[in-house]
């Protein structure tokens, strides 16, 4: 399986809470708003999960990770594309240098928990990221048919 990462900005004060979407400009998720992230790429001086996120934050918003806690492993199962297949590992981010800009990938915005644009999302979204939000970690997996539609889900608490 193909091993990938999201990272999950997160913005808190008394008054609100806000989590960092950006609309993927081009590649696998066109036209989503999705966390960044990517696969590892040893050609690019990843040698591990940090240096990976640090590498695509910057490219992808233009902020450098501080510090970054994983609260899942997504597990996707595309039968009709079965190299589509592939775990990604979800860390929340609270703890970042700079102020996310748009770059050729991405174009980063805020909102607020409440305004998450679940039908502008990959569909299996919704059933995780509310989860995760509500400080839970979680192990899952899910099955999509053709149209990117999720037919099958396990969600196991970890
Ligand atoms: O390198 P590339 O941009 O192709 O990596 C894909 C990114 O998209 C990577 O950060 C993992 C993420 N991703 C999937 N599938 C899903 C999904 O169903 N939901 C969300 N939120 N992210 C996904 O590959």
């Amino acid at each position: 399986m193909t091993q990938a990462t999201l990272y999950l900005l997160i913005k808190e004060n008394q008054k609100e809470k806000k989590l960092l979407l950006a609309m993927k400009k081009r590649g696998f998720g066109k036209g989503k708003w999705n966390g960044v992230g990517g696969k590892e790429d040893s050609e690019k001086g990843d040698i591990n999960i940090v240096k990976t996120a640090i590498r695509e934050t910057e490219e992808e918003i233009g902020v450098k990770i501080k510090k970054m806690e994983k609260v899942a492993v997504l597990s996707f199962y595309y039968p009709y594309k079965k190299e589509w297949n592939q775990d990604v590992s979800v860390f929340l981010v609270k703890d970042w240098q700079g102020k996310p800009v748009e770059s050729e990938e991405m174009l980063p915005k805020w909102f607020k928990i409440n305004d998450i644009p679940y039908n502008e999302m990959w569909d299996d979204d919704k059933y995780w990221l509310p989860k995760i939000l509500q400080g839970k970690k979680l192990k899952a997996k899910f099955i999509f048919k053709q149209g990117e539609e999720v037919i099958n889900q396990d969600i196991k608490f970890i």
